[in-house]
């Protein structure tokens, strides 16, 4: 059975809802960031990670990818060929090299940096996360997700992404980026993962 390292409610989300999708079996293993259990898994000490065995995936567009490829049958991968291939790790760098910072610096510089290093950044993020508005919404034109009709492994990064824009008051103005959010926020996978979340969170 897969194990999906991690806090609830932080990335380890991403990894949950991809093993929803794709029905897998999966426990949870709870644990904080930088602590002696993530650096075993992971030497930065950030979650998540995910335990296949002998195998340790880290880094969640990395884990999703993974997933995605180990289940192919299940259609969540990239479309076919190389170019299939780069399509997908050009979405995927992008979601968490240029859609997810902004969300991200906020959050480090509202709740995790320490004192002494955090800053009023919300101008400048506020200002990056409209560019990067525009750039997804010029990326999705005509697709209902991002590799065209159907959902993938990168819906599940940009997604996530997607509901920390909305939990961290990032202003959306494109319809089409609101939609696309709509739609895949909207999936039965991502509500069965949260679930199973906050079952471990309580636990
Ligand atoms: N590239 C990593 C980033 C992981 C990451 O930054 N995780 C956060 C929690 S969601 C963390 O552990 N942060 C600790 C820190 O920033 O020091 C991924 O996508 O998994």
């Amino acid at each position: 059975m897969y194990q999906a390292v991690g806090s609830p409610g932080s990335r380890l989300t991403r990894v949950t809802w991809m093993l929803e999708e794709l029905g897998e079996p999966y426990q949870i293993v709870k644990t904080k960031m930088h602590t002696d259990l993530m650096r075993h898994y992971n030497p930065t000490g950030k979650m998540p990670a995910l335990v296949d065995g002998e195998i340790v995936v880290t880094d969640s567009a990395a884990i999703c990818a993974y997933l995605s490829e180990k289940h192919a049958d299940k259609g969540l991968g990239p479309n076919p060929g190389l170019a299939g291939r780069a399509e997908m790790m050009s979405w995927m760098i992008y979601a968490q090299a240029e859609f997810e910072p902004p969300m991200w610096n906020k959050l480090k510089h509202r709740l995790i940096l320490p004192d002494n290093l955090r800053a009023e950044i919300g101008a400048w993020v506020a200002h990056e996360f409209a560019a990067e508005e525009k750039a997804l919404e010029a990326k999705l034109r005509g697709r209902d997700y991002a590799l065209g009709d159907r959902f993938s492994a990168v819906d599940v990064v940009l997604g996530h992404c997607g509901q920390w824009s909305r939990s961290g008051k990032f202003e959306a103005k494109s319809p089409v980026v609101a939609a696309y959010f709509d739609r895949v926020l909207s999936r039965p996978a991502l509500a069965r993962a949260q679930a199973r979340e906050k079952e471990a969170a309580a636990a």
